[in-house]
């Protein structure tokens, strides 16, 4: 029978996460993060990445301490990311979410990934998580 075991339909999967969320390829980093409440006390929300070479969204304190970072992100304009603050979310911080190059190429954020630049700046947003 025609389309059994074929192999065509069956397993082809694609990593979503890898994928950009549209056609739309920016050529300029950007980024959108707005003061929001944290519906589980552990995920922050980004409201726009435009990664024009993928990589991370990664948050900070005011004080420029690393708080957590998002999976990593394909390459366009990704709507939404979630981050993970794996030891919650304490008070009602003030957050800045800094965009990063995957420059070791690993998929993972580590020490040496680069934080995207526009005109001579950093690519960030501020904005007040509140926890509940
Ligand atoms: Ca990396």
């Amino acid at each position: 029978m025609p389309g059994i075991n074929n192999g065509t339909h069956s397993g082809v999967t694609y990593k979503s996460a890898e994928a950009p969320c549209n056609n739309e390829q920016p050529t300029t980093p950007s980024i959108t993060f707005t003061n929001q409440t944290s519906s589980d006390g552990k995920t922050v929300t980004v409201d726009k990445a435009s990664l024009p070479e993928g990589g991370f969204v990664v948050l900070y304190t005011r004080d420029g301490n690393f708080v957590s970072s998002s999976e990593r992100i394909g390459s366009g304009v990704a709507n939404d990311v979630k981050v993970t603050v794996p030891q919650g979310i304490q008070g009602n911080p003030t957050l800045v979410a800094l965009l990063h190059y995957d420059t070791n190429d690993d998929g993972t954020f580590n020490s040496g990934d680069a934080a995207y630049t526009n005109n001579g700046q950093h690519v960030s947003d501020t904005a007040t998580v509140k926890s509940n």
